[in-house]
């Protein structure tokens, strides 16, 4: 049972309003790509700060500031129709988030009302769920920004959605990654999720109503939902996510500091991976292509402890191995997802918290639901054909 069931109840909720883009599905990483490839044509750096200012935006606003911030020699009408099909051939490409489809597929099943409400027009949103099945039919209203005034963070398109799922805005639950998004939410009148899609941006999500880490977090009881019921014992089984790689020196402050050794797989070859991937502890089975398949626990994400300012992967095997193994190729099924990645004030709260996780870690891995990833091949594949599938 996870403790925070026990927490007090937030509002009666019946419906859901889910926004698209960066909750839902993971565009970011695509409309980096597009633009980094478009700027690059015109001679212009990409940063992250570009991806920064456009969050949340329409499509009009979001070339409006690319124009302006990159200094373009062309219209804001010039770069969009130059954009637009550079983004229509890549729509097919997009993943949703962890938990995206679990969500969808728990409150459909539960009846529980939904509204997509995006900042894109109801085209570009039709053409991008058209490539997740079952996610169309699962909404009861799907609205897009061309079909009112204003878009967000205009309540707008939030009260709309609310018009047409015959709810007062008060009973509608958003779900949104991005500050126009929560701001349209809280000025609709309604309660606000925030799921940040960017890293180390809780502190300007003060408006929302609940700040959580990933959609693997959302307690819908707190809102008067129906609960998840695939946790088990404290643990969420989730589909295998497959990663590897030669392990490369790391940090050394996870064994010389913390006293757990972790494994450090190459950032420059699992970035792609990685950024599909929400920041937490999760856990699974590690195969090293010399020695065997353990019981794994690990971190994804940046370390708060620590201020890390990269992503990273950090396998701790549960084993006790004599020596390091640089350089060997370690092949990660994840299966499970325990927890958010936190913040902690003291070493020996960390230290505490990682040790609870291996506990978790080691008992879950016990189950058949899991002890049956022992045996999948991608863990005992040798050297020389390291693709990751899935
Ligand atoms: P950090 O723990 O901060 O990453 P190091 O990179 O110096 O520090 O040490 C971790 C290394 O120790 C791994 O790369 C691996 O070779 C080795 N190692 C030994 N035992 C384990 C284990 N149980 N889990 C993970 N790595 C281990
Ligand atoms: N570091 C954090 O700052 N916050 C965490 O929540 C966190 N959880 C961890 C969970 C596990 C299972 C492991 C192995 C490590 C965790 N760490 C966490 C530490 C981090 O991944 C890494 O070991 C240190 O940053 C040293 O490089
Ligand atoms: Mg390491």
């Amino acid at each position: 049972m996870r403790i925070a069931t026990t927490m007090p109840l937030r509002k009666l909720i019946s419906c859901v309003v889910l926004d698209l883009d960066g909750t839902l599905l993971n565009t970011d990483g695509i409309v980096s790509e597009v633009l980094k490839a478009f700027l690059g044509k015109y001679g212009k750096p990409w940063d992250g700060r570009v991806a920064q200012r456009i969050v949340g935006k329409t499509p009009i606003e979001a070339a409006a500031a690319i124009v302006e911030d990159c200094e373009l020699p062309c219209t804001v009408d010039e770069l969009i129709s130059e954009l637009n099909p550079m983004f229509s051939d890549q729509w097919c490409n997009i993943k949703p988030l962890p938990g995206a489809s679990r969500l969808i597929k728990h409150f459909n099943g539960h009846g529980v009302p939904m509204a997509l409400a995006s900042n894109s027009p109801r085209a570009s949103i039709e053409a991008k769920i058209s490539y997740q099945p079952g996610w169309k039919e699962s909404f009861s209203v799907i609205i897009g920004s061309d079909e009112v005034k204003m878009g967000k963070p205009s309540p707008e398109l939030f009260l709309e959605a609310a018009k047409r799922l015959n709810s007062k805005p008060s009973c509608c639950l958003v779900i949104e990654d991005s500050l126009p998004g929560i701001t349209a939410g809280k000025a609709a009148g309604m309660e606000v999720v925030a799921v940040p899609s960017l890293p180390k941006q809780s502190h300007l999500y003060t408006l929302a109503d609940e700040v959580i880490n990933s959609l693997f977090d959302l307690q819908p009881e707190r809102w008067g939902l129906p609960p998840f019921q695939d946790w088990v014992e404290g643990i969420l089984p989730i589909e295998p996510w497959y990663i590897g790689g030669p392990v490369i020196k790391g940090f050394g402050r996870g064994s010389k500091v913390l006293g757990i050794p972790t494994a450090n797989l190459s950032t420059e070859g699992c970035s792609k991976i990685l950024s599909e991937y929400t920041s937490g502890v999760y856990f699974g089975w590690a195969g090293l292509s010399t020695r065997g398949v353990y019981k794994t626990v690990m971190s994804i994400g940046w370390n708060p402890y620590f201020n890390n300012t990269e992503k990273t992967i950090e396998p701790w095997l549960l084993h006790d191995f004599d020596e390091d193994f640089y350089g060997e190729e370690l092949r990660l099924t994840i299966v499970g997802y325990i927890r958010p990645e936190a913040n902690f004030s003291s070493l020996e709260s960390l230290i505490d918290k990682i040790q609870e996780d291996r506990r978790i870690a080691e008992k879950a891995l016990d189950l058949p639901l899991f002890t049956k990833y022992k045996k999948d091949p991608y863990l005992s594949i040798s050297l020389q054909n390291n693709e990751h599938h899935s």
